[in-house]
Order: C-alpha cells, then structure tokens, then sequence
C-alpha cells in the first residue's frame, strides 16, 4: 500500500506521544462504551470515531504544527438525472410567503449547475491521532431565516457552543432529534431571539420546525474540527490536518455515504473527488 512507511512512522511518533506521562485513565471511554455505536447511516462515523478516542484512552489535547500541516480537499459530483426540485409552499405561514419574491426550492438534494452536490458533509473518519481536539472559541450559528434553517448542514464541535437564532418576525419552533445528546425542543417568537446549546457527543441532530414542514436541516457534531460542507461549486476543504493516512467519508442527507482513503505528508495538498448517483 502506498504511504505504509509514512503511516509506520506517524505510528511510531503517535505512540511516542501517546505513552507519555498523564496518559491513560478511562475519560471518554466510560462515555462511549456506555453508548455502543450508532449503526444508522447518520451516525455511525462519529461514534466510530468518538470509539477510536475512547480506545486510546488519551485526553491529552492534541496541537497540530502549522509548519507542517496537509490539506485534502475536492469536489462532490453528481452523476445521472438529477431529482425535479420542488419550489417550497410558504402558504401555511404568510409571514413566510411575504419574505419571498422568488421560488425557492427544496434542499433534500441540491444539484449546482456544474453537476456537483451541495451540502454533502465530508469529513475524517479514521487514521487521527487519539486525544482531544480543542474546540473553537466561535460559536456556530444556526439561523432560522427566510423560514429555512441557515445553514442547512454544518459541522459543530463537541463542547462548541451552538447559537440558535431567529431572523423572521413570525415564531419558529425548532425540534431537535438527538439519539445521545440532550433534546431540544422549543419555540422562538419573533426575531432577533437566540438560544444556546452545547453538545457534549459525536453525532448527527436532524432539526425540524414543529410549525413548518419544509423546514429541515441536519448538525453534525463532530469530536474533531477536520470536517467540510460541500459549497454551491461542490467543493469542500480539509486543512490543518497532521500529516498521516486518513479515511475521508462525504454524507449526504438522501444518497447516503461514500468512503476514500488518503495519505498526506507533510505540508501536503491532496485532491478528492466523491460521486453520488441519483437515485
Ligand atoms: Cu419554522
């Protein structure tokens, strides 16, 4: 295999690091052990991931060098026709109807005009080095603006905090559907309102909108930052990442997963290029 030396030697430093003193102790491993993994399609990778920290049993927080940093990057495609795109109903709510002059379409499968795929979320699901990632000071954002969730699909940290704000003068009630974190379930009445959360395990929330239909969107939280949504060109970026082999699944909320391995080294860019067929 391509890179096994690399991956040897990222082995050996990784072991070094790991056996040294203040290491070992059970931490997250009580957590995930507790919580076997997910076999739905929607949150296998985290918890295998959340397994792969557990097993380490390392808490130590892990710094990557800047100097030495590799970057994997690419493009989701779409192959064959692509799905009709339906122009939402905003009807039920004429607040919703009044903030739109144009259609808008839903977002289950959103084909650019380049024939990629918007809103795969593409990230690492093995070969990082066990600990524990820090997570950003910067909160991430969910919007419920134009009666659509703003992002759609997005990545979030574990221990991140997630800001839940309402842009539109009319009340949305926002409905999460955890299987591990804590659920969440309430309204906001008018704009300019926010909530926060903060999650404490790896996994996929579907959120909907107990008042509107049409509204869905999906938070990946992640134990790691190395994650990426793909764009309106289907691109998608991955940086800061160790130098080392990595296996890089894209998710899609209606055509599912695909997998590609990928070994960087050092200050390396790598490309990828996910398909997804139509259904
Ligand atoms: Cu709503």
């Amino acid at each position: 295999m391509i890179g096994s030396n690399a991956a040897t030697l990222s082995t050996l430093l990784l072991s070094a690091l790991l056996f040294a003193p203040g290491c070992g102790g059970s931490g997250e491993g009580s957590t995930s052990a507790a919580k076997p993994a997910e076999k739905a399609e929607a949150g296998g990778a985290e918890a295998e991931a959340v397994e792969a920290v557990a097993a380490a049993g390392s808490r130590d927080e892990i710094t990557v060098n800047p100097a030495t940093a590799a970057t994997i990057k690419g493009t989701v495609k779409f192959s064959g026709t692509p799905p009709k795109s339906r122009p939402i109903d905003f009807g039920a709510d004429p607040v919703c109807k009044g903030l739109h002059t144009e259609r808008v379409f839903e977002e289950k499968v959103v084909v650019n005009p380049n024939d990629t795929l918007r809103y795969a979320f593409v990230r690492v699901t093995k070969g990082l080095p066990s600990g524990k990632f820090t997570p950003p000071t910067a909160p991430a954002v969910i919007d419920q603006k134009g009666c659509m969730y703003t992002p759609h699909v997005f990545g979030m940290m574990t221990g991140q905090t997630l800001i839940i704000r309402n842009s539109d003068n009319t009340n949305h009630n926002i409905h999460g559907y955890p299987k591990k974190n804590e659920g969440f379930n309430f309204g906001q009445t008018t704009a300019g309102m926010e909530e926060k959360r903060v999650f404490k395990y790896a996994e996929t929330i579907p959120v909907k909108c107990d008042r509107h239909g049409w509204m869905e969107g999906f938070i990946h939280v992640m134990t790691h930052p190395y994650f990426s949504t793909s764009d309106e060109s289907g691109a998608f970026e991955i940086k800061n990442l160790p130098p080392g082999s990595y296996t890089i699944e894209a998710w899609h909320e209606s055509l599912g997963t695909k997998t590609s391995e990928v070994t960087v080294g050092p200050s390396e860019t790598k490309t990828l290029e996910f398909t997804f067929a139509a259904k």
